[in-house]
């Protein structure tokens, strides 16, 4: 893989270049573009123990001078402000980097395993995660759309044509929170096979972020940006299938011991999700939800209806759930019971329904967020840097 962002340590002298290329050197600003003719020479002391003896310079394009960043650092809402500028800076090429090779991992494992890729729908007609978050967008003169928060309902259609389906689409989210993890458009990998029953749900998700993790050490380069970024290896050396496991009622339990102040029915959020990974220091399951903490869709466990077949996988250090995922009800009549307690319209789902009608298999699938996983694996502070533009609830100009 290339190293884009290296450096090549240039030296010129008057007397070795003359003076007319001499004066024309002396315009080039930080960020100008140029030829340069000369030769390389070993420097132990040059950035590579390299550089070359300039002999001739052809001036490209001479950049505005001052630039706008500078070379001492910046705060946040600056870099935001020149986001355009600002990720050509070798911290930003080496994310896309590891991004890049995360995302080839990936479709790598599906494709090994002989899961099909799908291009589901972003302009959607349903909610699939909850109304509060819907971004609505007008259609055409006389109609609304909404940007699809995830593609599962879609893949839970194309399990019936492929069986074992994957896909990855831009998700958006209008949450109003302004947290280091939430992004208003993110991309989502998304898995929905038929015949998965809720075990074999989770085994898939921790093969996948074995082999990326695996996959991601192995190469050397990624290994050493990961290392530069981190500072350790450890954490990612111990990611080890299968993961462990811990009900909701668990982890209620758990926390109401560290004195929060939760009771059983409450959701888990990020205070809550942070003590509980930073107990267990590897990547772990949290199973079994309450029905109402999960999206319409999630099958109720038959031995007590009131908790679903839902799982989320939290990051270790603190960093929480990277991946949703649950088995899918397939009784249409507590479907449509779950659809009206959301507050939304059976009708606006009869397609989604029909699934159920007119032969059905057991399901299951999951949506694991990119920009989560790599936030992680980078140790990153904020999950804004693994996307060059990011969508942020609280930065409403935008390139
Ligand atoms: O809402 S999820 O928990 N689940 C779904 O969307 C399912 N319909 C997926 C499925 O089963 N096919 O979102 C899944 C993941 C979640 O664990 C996060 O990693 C990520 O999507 N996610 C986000 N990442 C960044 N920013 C925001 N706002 C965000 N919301 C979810």
């Amino acid at each position: 893989m290339s190293e884009p962002w290296r450096i090549l340590q240039c030296v010129i002298k008057k007397s070795d270049v003359g003076s007319k290329t001499w004066e024309r050197v002396k315009k080039i600003t930080q960020e100008s573009s140029v030829i340069i003719y000369g030769e390389m020479i070993a420097n132990p002391r040059a950035p590579g123990g390299k550089e070359v003896k300039v002999r001739e310079v052809l001036i490209q394009h001479i950049a505005v001078s001052p630039y706008p960043l500078g070379k001492k650092e910046q705060p946040p809402e600056v870099l935001m402000r020149w986001r355009h500028l600002a990720i050509r800076s070798p911290r930003f090429t080496k994310i896309w980097i590891v991004r890049e090779y995360l995302l080839k991992l990936a479709r790598e494992y599906f494709q090994r395993n002989e899961w099909h890729e799908v291009s589901p729908p972003i302009l959607v007609s349903t909610a699939c995660e909850g109304g509060a978050t819907l971004f609505e967008v007008k259609y055409f003169d006389d109609s609304k759309a909404y940007l699809s928060q995830s593609a599962q309902l879609y893949l839970e259609v194309m399990i019936f044509s492929l069986g074992k389906v994957w896909s990855l689409t831009p998700s958006f989210r209008a949450e109003k929170s302004r947290t280091r993890r939430h992004l208003a458009e993110y991309w989502h990998l998304e898995a929905e096979a038929a015949w998965y029953r809720f075990e074999d749900n989770l085994r898939v998700q921790e093969e996948l972020i074995e082999y990326i993790i695996r996959g991601l050490l192995e190469n050397d380069l990624t290994r050493s940006l990961i290392l530069e970024f981190r500072g350790d290896i450890e954490p990612l050396e111990n990611v080890k299938a299968p993961f462990e496991r811990i009900t909701y009622d668990e982890a209620i339990e758990i926390l109401q011991s560290k004195n929060f102040d939760i009771k059983w029915g409450d959701d888990i959020g990020a205070d809550e999700e942070k003590v509980l990974s930073e107990e267990i220091e590897q990547f772990f399951f949290l199973t079994h939800f309450p029905a109402h903490l999960k999206a319409f869709y999630v099958k109720l466990d038959s031995n007590r209806p009131e908790v679903s077949l839902s799982a989320d996988l939290l990051a270790p250090e603190g960093y929480g759930e990277i991946i949703g995922g649950s088995e899918r009800e397939d009784d249409v009549n507590v479907l449509i019971d779950r659809i009206r307690e959301e507050g939304f319209d059976p009708k606006d789902y009869q397609w989604y329904l029909d699934l159920r009608r007119y032969g059905s298999v057991p399901h299951s699938g999951f949506g694991l967020g990119i920009e989560r996983l790599l936030w992680w694996i980078l140790k990153l502070s904020h999950i804004r840097d693994t996307l060059p533009f990011p969508r942020l609830a609280r930065v409403k100009k935008f390139i």
